[in-house]
């Protein structure tokens, strides 16, 4: 057989459809796995594809057109800059086997700090290396995923022809751009994450007022379904109606209701959050989702408090189309929040590391192969293109609009839900956020006060330029 146009190291799901994925784009591709029987069993079940099973590294980067292509996608764990995991592992093994100019692409979820390390390293080597984020699961990555590579310009250049035809497409624009240098690619592929914890906790909370409002699961699957029609219009609309019309073979019941509520977290969440605050962003909605994770990972912390601590009774009242409605608005204000957020700190952190990311691309590469992608982001790229330097999602035309006219029913949502004790950290978060960045005057200047007065840290006056501080003589207080 010819040499093989692309490599790909890690046979597990993901890369095993990755393989499928670009071989079916017609490329020729090489494929290695630590567990030789892996390799050896992937290639048997996939007679008469282009690929090429080997058995050993030399054999497998023999195998490849130069500059060979190689992704690596290898479970990584590491959790900051410095820590080492598998995809350095195979870096170091792959180093003294490769020719100048080969590239190495890491396509699993790694820290971006991380990237950008293993980036200069390479480079010291002269070998190129692309950190690339790939979302859309198994589905995704064997039929078009997302994909953001981040590295160097010219590096892209090669990757190119490959990343666009594996990658989803939209309008028949695939959803792949270059990113940025470095870090970018995994640094964006990291608040892609933060985002998609927002919109599943949003859509949860949505549930859960549907279910104490005493919907039965195939009338809030009805409403999911419906809801996908229209503004909402996502794939993870789409999966929740479909879950929740889902019948246990066994039983008969429903099969969201026999999952244990105890949610699962990899770690990208709580990466976004660090990185917020590192860069004092508020992401008020992604942490509130990332948080209730931990608060229903909880659960008999919550079993034995449910049975110790009061709440209200619970009347969400009998007009099931109305509220159908209100929690609509609800779970649409607070979307735009969540990305709001999330562009706001992609923007902070790419103007900090003048990675000269546009926004308005980078939403549009999300429309299709990954888990957020929603008929909305045509909106978010929209807006970005009528105006690249928007300073706040929010302030855009057409979602000023959109926050105008749903704020009533979001307010009605969150007070019926609190006067009610059912949880809504995130539909509140949002709301918090919005009210917070929308007031000409916000209660800090008592904070001020507070901090003048204990720590002597001084003051601006409305009354005098800005820039000149003041402090007062407090009165001293004794016990
Ligand atoms: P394995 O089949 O030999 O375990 C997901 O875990 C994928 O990453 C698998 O293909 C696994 O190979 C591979 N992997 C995990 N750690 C690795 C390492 N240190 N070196 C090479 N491959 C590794």
């Amino acid at each position: 057989m010819s040499l093989a146009d692309f490599g790909l190291i890690g046979l597990a799901v993901m890369g095993q459809n990755l393989v499928l994925n670009v071989e079916s784009r017609g490329f020729t591709v090489a494929v290695f796995n630590r567990t030789t029987s892996v390799t050896d069993e992937f290639v048997a079940k996939h007679p008469g594809k282009k690929l090429i099973g080997a058995k050993t590294l030399e054999e497998f980067v023999q195998s490849l057109k130069r500059p060979r292509k190689i992704q690596i996608m290898v479970k990584s764990n590491a959790v900051g800059a410095a820590d080492r995991d598998a995809v350095d592992a195979v870096i170091e093994q792959l180093i003294p086997l490769l020719e100048p100019d080969d590239i190495i692409i890491d396509g699993g979820n790694s820290f971006y700090l991380a990237t950008e390390r293993r980036d200069a390293y390479l480079a010291s080597k002269g070998l190129r290396f692309i950190g690339a984020g790939v979302s859309g699961g198994e589905e995704g990555a064997r039929k078009g995923p997302s994909i953001m590579p981040g590295g160097p310009a010219s590096t892209w250049e090669v990757m190119k022809p490959i990343f666009e035809s594996i990658a989803a497409k939209v309008d028949g624009e695939p959803c792949v751009i270059h990113i940025g240098p470095g870090g970018a690619g995994h640094y964006v592929k990291m608040i892609h994450n933060g985002i998609e914890y927002g919109d599943m906790q949003l859509i949860c909370e949505a549930y859960n007022i549907f279910k104490h409002a005493g919907f039965t699961t195939d009338e809030m699957a009805a409403v999911f379904n419906q809801w996908n029609e229209g503004d909402l219009q996502s794939y993870l609309i789409q999966i929740t109606g479909k879950a929740l019309e889902q019948k246990d073979p066994e039983t008969g019941k429903s099969v969201v209701e026999l999952i244990v509520d105890k949610a699962g977290q990899k770690g990208t969440g709580q990466w976004t959050l660090l990185n917020a605050a590192e860069n004092a962003v508020v992401i008020s909605t992604i942490n509130a989702a990332v948080e209730a994770r931990i608060l229903s990972s909880q659960r008999q912390q919550r079993l034995a408090a449910s049975t110790e601590l009061q709440g209200p009774a619970v009347s969400l009242g009998s007009d099931k189309a109305a509220l159908v409605q209100k929690v609509h608005d609800a779970l649409y204000a607070s979307k735009i929040i969540s990305y709001a957020q999330g562009l706001d700190l992609i923007k902070t952190t790419g103007e900090k590391k003048q990675w000269g990311l546009d926004l308005g691309r980078i939403a549009a590469i999300w429309r299709g192969g990954c888990i957020i992608r929603a008929r909305f982001l045509n909106r978010i790229t929209d807006a970005y293109r009528g105006n690249p330097t928007l300073v706040n999602l929010m302030l855009d035309p057409f979602f000023k609009d959109v926050l105008n006219k749903t704020q009533q029913h979001w307010r009605e949502v969150v007070s019926l839900a609190t006067l009610n004790g059912i949880p809504v950290p995130a539909f509140s978060a949002s709301l918090g956020y919005y009210d917070s960045y929308r007031a000409a005057r916000l209660p800090a200047n008592l904070l001020q006060a507070q901090r003048d007065f204990f720590g002597a840290h001084t003051y601006e006056r409305l009354d005098k330029p800005a820039g000149e501080f003041f402090h007062t003589d407090w009165p001293e207080v004794i016990g």
